[in-house]
């Protein structure tokens, strides 16, 4: 078992509790003080404030192809995007879009309106986490890239499996800020240092022009960049990543809570009012995210991603608290609600 010290060589910080081994293939985040949130760049992220959180310890990179498959076969399994969406649930759908699928980026000709997702997001039947381009594509040569096609109730029943939890929202971005507080990026505040790409974001024009800087285009295999300052993998860019939390358009401010800074914040319930399909918080960005069409691929990034629905540019990683698995997780949400947003099939 490798030890988490062998990553960056900073024992005193990454050394487990209590002298333990780390389980295999995640990395001990000290607990800490921090900063959460950003000032700088989209409002829901604002206002930056205080959070602490407990160590833990958080997978290294994000979950796999391989690993889910391991997972898929040992429990049999059925991700939702390979289960046909109920009518039900989905008053109004076209009906030719009732059938098992997920969203597939496209590139477009030239650019587009980037006010309308619906220019580069297709709703692509038989695309899932097998098929991450729809029929006709496969996984070989990905058994090293992070999984795609990941509904949020996906994730929790891998993590059940596995052991372990979805990372809440805070979790995440304490790790993801790798001991940096306040830096834009996991890496610091420049966005390529030396002219080179710290993580797989899109380099060039979304959505039309890609300029392939580290080589990919799509997904890349975990770990082909640098890791941030705890020895974490691909936090920023690659994959989006579920956490446990609900969204809520904006973060609470530090005035909301003058007695203390909270201690392993959550959030456990949707907002009142808030729409018919319940969002949770996904973190990190993605091969999608370039400077000219959301800048997230920052720890202080979030977005709202309705449960129900999968695409080709969001995954999860699983965390193990020391108290054990199920330690405050949320539940898996029910799959979708009547009169709903039909997230599923439109998009973000
Ligand atoms: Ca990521």
């Amino acid at each position: 078992m490798r030890s988490p010290m062998t990553v960056t060589g900073r024992p005193d910080r990454l050394a487990a509790p209590d002298g333990q081994d780390s389980p295999r293939g995640m990395t001990w985040i000290p607990g800490g003080t921090f900063r959460m949130g950003s000032a700088d760049f989209y409002p829901e992220e604002r206002p930056v404030h205080r959070a602490a959180v407990d160590g833990f310890w958080i997978d290294t990179g994000p979950v796999t192809v391989a690993e889910f498959r391991r997972f898929v076969k040992q429990t049999g399994h059925v991700t939702m995007a390979e289960r046909a969406p109920e009518a039900a649930d989905y008053p109004g759908a076209d009906p030719v879009l009732l059938v098992p699928g997920s969203l597939v980026f496209a590139m477009t000709k030239g650019p587009v309106d980037l006010r309308d997702v619906r220019n580069w997001w297709a709703y692509v039947p038989g695309a899932n986490w097998r098929h991450p381009g729809g029929p006709g594509t496969d996984l070989s040569r990905r058994d090293r890239h992070p999984v795609t096609h990941i509904a949020y109730s996906d994730a929790v029943a891998y993590a059940a499996w596995a052991g372990k939890d979805l990372p809440t929202e805070a979790e995440w971005e304490f790790a993801a800020r790798g001991g940096l507080d306040g830096a834009i990026f996991a890496w610091g505040d420049e966005y390529m240092p030396g002219g080179r790409p710290r993580a797989n974001t899109w380099q060039g024009e979304f959505p039309w022009q890609n300029l392939r800087l580290p080589g990919y285009a799509g997904t890349s295999p975990v770990g082909a960049f640098p890791p941030n300052g705890y020895g974490l993998r691909d936090m920023t860019g690659n994959v989006w990543e579920w956490t446990s939390d609900y969204f809520r358009p904006r973060h609470p401010g530090d005035a909301d809570k003058p007695c203390c800074v909270p201690r392993n914040p959550r959030v456990t319930a949707a907002p009142a009012g808030s729409e018919d399909i319940p969002r949770h918080v996904i973190k990190g960005g993605s091969h999608l995210c370039a400077p000219n069409y959301c800048l997230r691929y920052r720890p202080a990034a979030r977005q709202g991603e309705a449960v129900d629905t999968s695409t080709c540019h969001l995954g999860f990683r699983c965390v193990l608290r020391r108290n054990g698995p199920g330690a405050g997780n949320c539940p898996p949400e029910r799959l979708s609600r009547p009169d709903s947003g039909m997230a599923r099939l439109t998009g973000v």
